[in-house]
């Protein structure tokens, strides 16, 4: 088998990010330009990443991809020939610039084989493509020496992958140039600032959704009018109360914001002609619990948030996540009777 160089062979990971202040909708679709800056918060890679390994040779005639060991169509894939093509494309401009031998000018031209890998069950039904593209595109700007900023890279594989090229809490600036060179993922604060700060993830369906989130957008774009509205009047203003609310380490203030926003995306959903649904019943039931257990705390507890799917994104300080997460099983959990009674408000007593 073929013997490869160090330097031939590189491998990188990437985070898997959830949307605080949500991406819906393009200004453009050929550059993933959105209409709106978006946040998110980048989980631990212990525990949800992907990770891809690239490497490259002389004697690859072509590129070739496996997606958990599975062999995927490279020719068809347009956002990863995006990705590709922009990626050496800055790999020669920069040899070039820097004056380096040819060798490593002609090496942007092999062809790579790339294979990536979920640490957890792509059946889970979560979001995979933007830690994904973001692993690619880190491997390939390493492999390559590429230096600079390549959330713009990564971004033209998935829009929201472009917040997966760091860590903690992440921008994606929507930016106003045509050519998107201004629509990049820059980093608000690390992991470090709020480490009591948890996320449970509750799975409710590991089925695949009907309608994917590119499409689905796009039909937000043409016939929802609450999606424009979102974007000039309530967005803004958002982002400001939760880079305060995430400075200041004030959950209730950013729990409201992240609820908030998850509502409007599906309200947006709904609003869409024909409409959009991604929350199923057990969704709508852990929207309820969150507010009927922050109401019986009298004090701001969990917030949910939901992307493009139906399982919950919980969002908990340390020092609740034992107490949220047993009644979630227990309310939620395989073995349980429906959570009837707790919306009653018996179960509150039973813990
Ligand atoms: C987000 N989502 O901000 C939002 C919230 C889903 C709901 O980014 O077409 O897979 O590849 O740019 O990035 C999903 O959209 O779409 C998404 P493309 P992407 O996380």
């Amino acid at each position: 088998y073929l013997k490869l160089d160090e330097s031939d062979m590189v491998t990188f990971s990437a985070p898997v990010n959830i949307a605080i202040i949500k991406y819906w909708g393009k200004s453009c679709q050929k550059l993933n330009l959105p209409m709106n800056s978006s946040l998110s918060l980048n989980l631990n890679q212990d525990h949800l990443q992907a990770k891809t390994t690239i490497a490259t040779s002389s004697t690859f005639i072509k590129d070739r991809i496996w997606l958990n060991g599975k062999e995927q169509d490279v020719e068809g894939n347009t956002r990863l020939q995006a990705c590709l093509k922009e990626i050496r494309r800055l790999a020669r401009l920069q040899a070039v610039k820097r004056n380096e031998d040819v060798h490593r000018v002609t090496r942007c031209s092999q062809k790579v084989h790339i294979s990536s890998r979920n640490n957890f069950p792509t059946a889970a039904g979560l979001a995979s493509s933007a830690a994904g593209y973001a692993a690619l595109v880190a491997a390939l700007g390493q492999l390559y020496r590429v230096d600079g900023d390549l959330s713009g890279v990564a971004r033209c594989g998935s829009g929201s992958a472009c917040r997966s090229m760091l860590g903690g809490f992440v921008e994606w600036v929507k930016g106003g140039k045509s050519d998107g060179t201004d629509s990049i993922a820059q980093q608000f604060v690390g992991e470090e600032h709020w480490p009591e700060l948890r996320v449970l993830i509750v799975v409710t369906s590991a089925q695949t959704k009907a309608v994917g989130s590119t499409e689905g957008m796009q039909r937000s774009v043409e016939t929802s009018a609450l999606l424009q509205h979102r974007v000039d009047n309530v967005v803004p203003d958002r982002m400001k109360a939760l880079t305060d609310a995430i400075l200041n380490k004030d959950f209730s203030a950013f729990a409201e914001i992240c609820m908030k926003e998850s509502n409007q995306l599906h309200a947006v959903c709904q609003d869409t002609f024909p409409p959009l649904r991604y929350l199923n019943n057990v969704s709508e039931q852990i929207i309820r619990f969150v507010h009927a257990y922050n109401e019986h705390c009298s004090d701001t507890r969990v917030a949910y948030t939901f992307d493009a799917g139906p399982n919950a994104f919980l969002f908990v300080l340390e020092r609740h996540l034992s107490e949220v997460a047993s009644l979630i099983y227990k309310i939620f959990g395989p073995a349980t009777d429906n959570a009837t009674d707790f919306f009653r408000g018996e179960r509150f007593k039973a813990y």
